[in-house]
């Protein structure tokens, strides 16, 4: 990798946070020193397989594919760096784009525009440090295309049988790892102590996790994103990637923010905002 496919965004205060151009991946997000994202020991930077890990944009399509790699094209193409800059209080901030391609027409024939921005806030009266993300599509066909989108976060964690996450009681969820059942979640908070693959319908605007990095709390708060994916493929199904080292999957959860349910439509002409901001809250 070399340091033209990086972008990194950097503030005062030991906060930064780095992106590669391939899939416009956020691959680090350092907060106040401690490394908040997951990337496997094992994850390739070669331009040909997604990253195993940080932030990959899923698009046109969450899962299998049958008109291409599953989670689509947009995580495995080099995207344009378009704008590197610091808003009024010098909170920096990264954009990203990708259009259309000969390529991924052959794949999806569909004219569009896509924007990635990355934005690290620090809110004083809070004291609060945020990464934002926005993920924007345009159409700009003349008939109508339809997509389903996630941020594939993946959190670092010290242990994952201790991370809990809040905002799923009582909402119905895909089963991935019970045959795609539907499910309803009767607990409180969800943890994780083996194979999960759920795809939650319909989520609130805000998950709380607790006991990431550093042992602090991230606060997902998302909007047009409707649907949250909770993922760890524990011991088995990791040793099963090559791209996955056998010992990491106790670091890592993945919380996705998206919109898989159904498809998102837009007419000619529309555009899509989804939006997410990761803020943490040190525990005091
Ligand atoms: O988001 C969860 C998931 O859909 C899992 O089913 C698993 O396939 C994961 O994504 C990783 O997918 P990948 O294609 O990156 O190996």
């Amino acid at each position: 990798m070399t340091t033209k496919d990086v972008v990194t965004l950097e503030r005062s205060d030991n906060s930064s946070c780095k992106i590669h151009v391939f899939g416009a991946t956020l691959y680090s997000w350092i907060n106040k020193g401690e490394e908040m994202i997951f990337v496997s020991s094992k994850s390739h930077f070669d331009k040909k397989k997604a990253i195993r890990g940080g932030i990959p944009i899923v698009f046109p399509n969450f899962g299998p594919w049958d008109l291409g790699p599953q989670h689509g094209f947009a995580r495995i193409m080099s995207w344009n760096s378009t704008e590197v800059s610091k808003d009024e209080s010098s909170n920096p901030m990264a954009v990203f784009n990708l259009s259309d391609t000969e390529e991924t027409r052959k794949m999806w024939n569909f004219r569009h525009v896509s924007w990635i921005t990355f934005q690290l806030t620090y809110i004083v009266t809070l004291l609060e440090d945020s990464l934002k993300t926005d993920f924007i599509v345009k159409n700009v066909d003349d008939k109508q295309l339809g997509f389903t989108c996630l941020l594939h976060n993946y959190f670092k964690v010290p242990d994952v049988t201790k991370v809990t996450v809040s905002g799923l009681n009582g909402l119905r969820y895909k089963d991935k790892v019970r045959g795609g059942e539907m499910f309803t979640e009767n607990g409180e908070l969800v943890t994780v102590s083996e194979n999960i693959d759920r795809i939650y319908q319909d989520t609130p605007s805000e998950h709380i996790l607790k006991q990431v990095a550093g042992g602090c709390s991230i606060v997902i708060t998302k909007t047009e994103l409707p649907d949250t994916v909770v993922w760890n493929p524990w011991k088995e199904n990791a040793a099963s990637m090559s791209d996955f080292g056998d010992d990491e999957y106790p670091q890592m959860l993945c919380v996705e923010a998206g919109f898989v349910a159904k498809q998102k439509v837009l007419a000619s002409d529309e555009k899509y905002m989804g939006s997410q901001r990761l803020t943490v809250k040190q525990v005091v």
